[in-house]
């Protein structure tokens, strides 16, 4: 048995304004709870341009950056932090691919998404991409540590 909490981790979710504006925040939302993760940070935010090409720094040489720039700073976005054992690699995979005509049905891309350049939902690719982007986001005081009591379950 290993038990729960031994690799604890966290990583950064932003639900982009097209997941916003079609009302999909509720469900996004609800599948992490449902998983088991937990959720320790939670905004809702109007995006600058600044903090978009910081979040966008590696794409900043391709074609689409700028695209990427006006899309995640046109509207609302709930920025979060999730966490839990593996959850970086494991909120990915719920995200799914990329690309939402070539994710997995039961992924959120695959079960939602319209196009590359409209996939809903940002997930950190790794954990020291994900302690980059959390600091970038949120301050120290805005995220909450807690942990449900049913993290000391063994599995
Ligand atoms: P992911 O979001 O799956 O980690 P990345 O990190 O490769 O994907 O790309 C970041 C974002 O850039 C994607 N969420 C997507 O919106 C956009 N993007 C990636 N590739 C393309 C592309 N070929 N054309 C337009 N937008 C793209």
């Amino acid at each position: 048995v290993k038990l729960a909490g031994s690799n604890l981790e966290r990583t950064f979710l932003a639900v982009k304004p097209d997941g916003v504006q079609r009302g999909l925040v509720g469900e996004i939302i609800r599948r992490y709870e449902a998983k088991g993760f937990t959720l320790v940070g939670l905004k809702l935010m109007q995006v600058s341009r600044e903090l978009a090409e910081q979040h966008y720094d590696v794409h900043k040489e391709r074609p689409f950056f700028s695209g990427l720039v006006d899309f995640i700073t046109s509207g609302a976005v709930v920025a979060m932090v999730w966490e839990g054992d593996g959850v970086v690699a494991s909120a990915r995979k719920i995200i799914g691919a990329t690309n939402p005509l070539t994710s997995e049905p039961g992924t959120i891309r695959g079960d939602y998404g319209v196009s590359i350049g409209r996939n809903l939902i940002h997930g950190s690719d790794a954990p020291e991409t994900a302690q980059r982007e959390i600091s970038l986001w949120f301050k120290d005081e805005e995220l909450v540590n807690w942990q449900p009591s049913v993290i000391s379950w063994l599995y």
